[in-house]
């Protein structure tokens, strides 16, 4: 809610000062581009060529920090590959991995060299975004917590920043230059920093001029790691900035961020982003760089549920279609896969979960986007004549129904091929428009369709992609309303697969001088219409499940509805293109690999599939995740089989009803507690540009502290009198706090989903003279602020209190002690990296790791809970068996009352993988993969309960819920390696 706000603000500012596009665009046209001495990737301006081959880069954009099992990349990565699609785009997050300055953690989860592998193995290329800055609603938007005490502005040529982005760069760099494809890896493209669009000066306000000096060293940086291969940009909006990459490229949410209001808040689709980027970048190809897969979501929001009723299969209909009508010949789909904030990577506008309502949602099912996106991204990978066309012609025709916008698409280079891109004028339009229309083909205007009374017909909220002049391997299209999934010459056959809205009519007609019998092998024939004439044969279709019609041997072609075509695949057998193979199957397939005489194929099934395999004769038999599958001979020679799938039933755990073991967790409120051992907050001076009124610096990340809980401890000498303590405190969106005067609770404030900071005022009694009282604070940290101003600090907005006083008395301060996650940036668990934990004394002690002795602990389950304000640590340990051939992803799904202010921190095998807020939500169910829960044997669940209630606070349920059942699966799972628990030396 807010973030969108804050963003849109942020836009419109950047936007009303937007750079003037330059008037001279860079110079030559570089044909073929041989760049930086490599010549695997290269460009002109209407496409990429990689080895050679004019390509469409279709990728998605997945964020390998977002999973830390390694083996469930391959998973992701091929589900990406089965899309059609050749490309991912992932983030590298540097706040992660260098946590420590000076010291990278590319070990276990963090290694990168897996997901490249594993884009490898599926076929896929990776476009690299290291940053240094990334956005991407994360912690700091990348930056590293230790950079709040680098002083000067950030994102510039600021030699106190470039001193400390410059070490990382040359880490990330290294990793990824032995990874390009002109080193057998697969990175194709990398993009330095993130929407270096709009700029501030120190004071915040607005920069016109971008910092030209940044933009070189970070492309000399970048070529001094051995990166060659080209790089691009995002910018904002196309406003012309970061010029001096090798390809420009810019970002586009066109849908905009309101879930609230599904679909009635779409805007009309842009028409002028080819013309736009060809005055900014005329020689480089029309590149978009993200491109909106889904939304994010902020505390207190709608869930992602509610925002993939907005941005479902109807916004790629609508909008990546338009993005075709642009000629965009490179489009990341902005997330494909979003994964989890675990272990505090969120910044403070998000929660734990980032599913994004992407294609594929966080818990790895696939959503109907996916099939849809799969049908545009087959047929632009068989039409190559797409990426050498360009908008021609934009037009609205009136019709009987509401204006229809039509833009021609005319292919510039093979001078034949044309693509009519058909959308509703007004996106809000919510008629079915009926029409005719004309078409400029080799055989002159035709107005389509054209037998009988039929017309084209154009839902609301779709979009159509019409062609002429087609060629599918010999056979020339004319025409077609119908669109084209994909099409194959099979032995000489040639398979032609169309597709269209269930009941319409859709006309196509192919250049032909043989006169054919319309034989309708499979469907109702009486659904079927042709013509023929002397040089053409026109076919018109009512569009039903699937039409099957024969012409002779030479053509076969497939009439499907949206729903059967959801169903065909494409893969590349044996991850080549050499061996020509069409498959309908369920819901995924995976891969196709062809040795000896069988195809054998993977995926993953739920309930009973039907096969049908469209494939060579030289394919004989055929087998599903190793098993034989049955197949026999249809009336239109391909091979049909049935598979029933089995997913065994599995015993869940009863997490209402395991051995839960507690302690109190909060054992600074005691009177004797001794806080000698936490780090003694006092620096009188702190880098941050906000500066603080109090005596000593309360700011967590001036002490190394920068996720989870913070506790402060102020320890005082009372005049005698004081009756009041006032503060100032600062948390980010959504935060909370409680308060105590030695073991005396003051109160708390529970928060709501956008304040980010408190003033708060809390009565003291008994402060007698000479007294010693210590205030503890428990604060949540939300993660740091993102700065997406170039030259911004606000993700230095600081974690503490800027201001304390008290009322009636002063006391004399004798010291402040603050306390994080266990060591602060030298933190304990290098597996888990230094993120995961929080200052709590359960977590800084250990005791969410699994293997911990508990059994000296009480019994009380967290259906019991707490009850009075303050912390209780909570442990059980439950089993799974889980067979293998399956995917049954897990969450850990909790509720509690909506008005109860109660906040919890989820840790499974001591991975944080949730944060619960009652009062604010709206998340109550949390994904946690394979390899976090081990699916064969014990699990360690450990949930922190806060009350910010003065009567207490108790979950309501917590359950263990198997979200969904499939047969199939990526294979084998590995568990995340990291560290039991041990004692801590010096724990506190
Ligand atoms: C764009 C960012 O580049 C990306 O990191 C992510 O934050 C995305 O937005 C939203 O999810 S910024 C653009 C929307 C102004």
């Amino acid at each position: 809610m807010i973030y969108s706000t804050v963003l849109k603000a942020a836009l419109l500012a950047a936007a009303a000062q937007a750079a003037v596009i330059p008037s001279s665009s860079p110079s030559g046209l570089r044909v073929r581009q041989i760049g930086n001495g490599q010549d695997v990737v290269t460009w002109d301006k209407y496409s990429f060529y990689v080895d050679g081959e004019r390509v469409m880069i279709y990728s998605g954009e997945v964020h390998p920090f977002r999973n830390p099992v390694q083996d469930l990349h391959l998973d992701i990565l091929q589900k990406v590959k089965a899309l059609g699609f050749n490309a991912v785009s992932v983030y590298i997050h540097w706040g992660l991995v260098e946590y420590e300055r000076g010291k990278f953690n590319w070990d276990g989860v963090f290694d990168l060299q897996p997901f490249f592998d594993a884009a490898k193995a599926a076929g896929l290329w990776v476009i690299v975004r290291p940053g240094p800055y990334i956005n991407g609603e994360s912690t700091g938007g990348g930056l590293p917590g230790w950079g709040v005490r680098v002083e000067g502005q950030w994102r510039n040529s600021n030699a106190n920043y470039t001193a400390a982005w410059e070490p990382y760069i040359s880490s990330v760099g290294k990793i990824i230059a032995k990874n390009q494809i002109t080193k057998g890896g697969p990175v194709i493209l990398t993009q330095p920093e993130n929407e270096y669009s709009a700029f501030m000066y120190p004071d915040g306000s607005l920069n016109p001029d971008e910092d030209l000096l940044y933009e070189k060293q970070l492309l000399d940086a970048f070529a001094d790691a051995g990166i060659e291969v080209p790089t691009f940009c995002n910018d904002a909006w196309i406003g012309g900035h970061f010029l001096s990459v090798d390809v420009y490229g810019y970002d586009n949410y066109p849908a905009g961020f309101d879930c609230l209001n599904p679909i009635t808040s779409w805007p009309d689709p842009p028409d002028y982003f080819y013309s736009s980027h060809n005055d900014v970048a005329p020689n480089t190809p029309n590149l978009i760089a993200e491109f909106q897969g889904g939304s994010f979501d902020s505390w207190g929001g709608t869930t992602f549920e509610q925002c993939y009723k907005d941005l479902g299969p109807e916004m790629v209909r609508v909008y990546n279609k338009n993005t075709y009508a642009s000629a965009t010949h490179l489009l990341n789909i902005y997330m494909m896969y979003g994964g989890t904030n675990w272990g505090h990577l969120s910044h403070p506008g998000g929660y734990s979960s980032y599913d994004y309502a992407a294609a594929i949602a966080e818990d790895r099912t696939l959503r109907e986007k996916y099939y849809e996106l799969k049908l545009q991204a087959n047929f632009l990978m068989v039409s190559p004549a797409y990426l050498t066309s360009v908008p021609v012609d934009v037009r609205n025709l009136a019709t009987n129904g509401s204006n229809i916008t039509i833009t021609e698409l005319w292919d510039e280079v093979g001078k034949n091929q044309r693509f009519y891109i058909l959308r509703q004028t007004k996106v809000q339009e919510f008629t079915n428009s009926k029409f005719k229309v004309d078409v400029q083909t080799s055989a002159g205007q035709i107005t389509v369709p054209q037998l009988g009374n039929a017309v084209y017909s154009l839902p609301a909220q779709d979009s159509k992609i019409l062609i002429t002049d087609y060629p599918a391997g010999p056979v020339d299209i004319l025409y077609s309303t119908l669109e084209v999934l994909t099409w194959k010459v099979i032995d000489g056959k040639t398979v032609i697969i169309l597709y269209g809205n269930t009941g319409e009519s859709g006309e196509t007609a192919i250049l032909t001088k043989t006169s054919y019998k319309v034989d309708v092998r499979s469907g109702k024939s009486s659904t079927v219409s042709s013509k023929q004439t002397s040089t053409s044969l026109t076919l018109q279709f009512v569009v039903g499940e699937q039409t099957v019609v024969a012409l002779g041997d030479d053509i076969l072609l497939y009439v499907v509805d949206r729903v059967n075509a959801y169903n065909f695949w494409v893969p590349d057998v044996n991850l080549k293109k050499d061996l020509p193979v069409i498959i309908k199957a369920g819901y995924l397939l995976r891969t196709a690999t062809f040795s000896g005489n069988t195809l054998a194929l993977t995926g993953d099934t739920n309930g009973t599939t039907v096969f049908e395999v469209i494939a060579p004769k030289s394919v004989q038999a055929y087998t599903w995740n190793g098993g034989s599958l049955d197949v026999s001979l249809t009336r239109w020679e391909t091979q049909e089989g049935r598979y029933r799938t089995k997913t065994p039933r599995v015993d869940m755990p009863d997490l209402a009803r395991v051995k839960w073991k507690y302690i109190n967790s909060l054992p600074e409120i005691s009177g004797n507690y001794d806080d000698s051992k936490w780090v003694t907050a006092d620096n009188t001076y702190t880098p941050n540009p906000t500066k603080p009124t109090t005596p000593v610096i309360l700011y967590a990340s001036d002490y190394g502290f920068h996720s989870g809980n913070i506790l402060w401890r102020g320890h005082f000498t009372a005049s005698g009198g004081e009756n009041l303590f006032n503060l100032t405190i600062q948390g980010g969106n959504a935060f909370g706090y409680s308060i105590w005067d030695n073991d005396k609770y003051l109160g708390s404030f529970a928060g709501s989903a956008v304040p980010s900071a408190d003033n708060g005022s809390y009565v003291l009694t008994e402060w007698i003279k000479g007294s010693s009282h210590v205030i503890t604070i428990l604060q949540d940290h939300m993660g740091l602020e993102q700065s997406w101003f170039g030259g911004q600090e606000n993700f230095k907005l600081s974690r503490g209190l800027s201001d304390y006083s008290f009322g009636g008395a002063t006391p004399i301060l004798k010291h402040w002690k603050v306390t994080g996650n266990l060591g602060g940036e030298k933190f304990v668990d290098w597996a888990r990296g230094g993120l995961n934990e929080g200052g709590l004394f359960a977590v800084r002690k250990g005791y969410h790791l699994p293997g911990l002795d508990d059994s000296l602990w009480a019994s009380k389950s967290p259906l019991k809970g707490v009850t009075g304000p303050g912390v209780e640590f909570y442990r059980a340990t439950f089993d799974l068996n889980i067979p293998d051939g399956v995917d049954y992803p897990m969450s850990v799904d909790i509720g509690s009352s909506a008005t109860l202010a109660l906040r919890v921190e989820i840790y499974v095998n001591g991975w944080q993988f949730g944060k619960y807020i009652g009062n604010i939500g709206p998340q109550k169910s949390f994904p946690v993969p394979q390899g976090i829960l081990n699916y064969k044997g014990e699990n360690t669940i450990a949930l922190s309960l806060w009350s910010l209630e003065d009567n207490g606070a108790a979950l309501e349920s917590i359950d263990l819920v198997l979200r969904s059942q499939l047969e199939g699966g990526v294979g084998t799972v590995k568990n995340s390696v990291a560290p039991d628990f041990e004692e801590r030396p010096g724990a506190y």
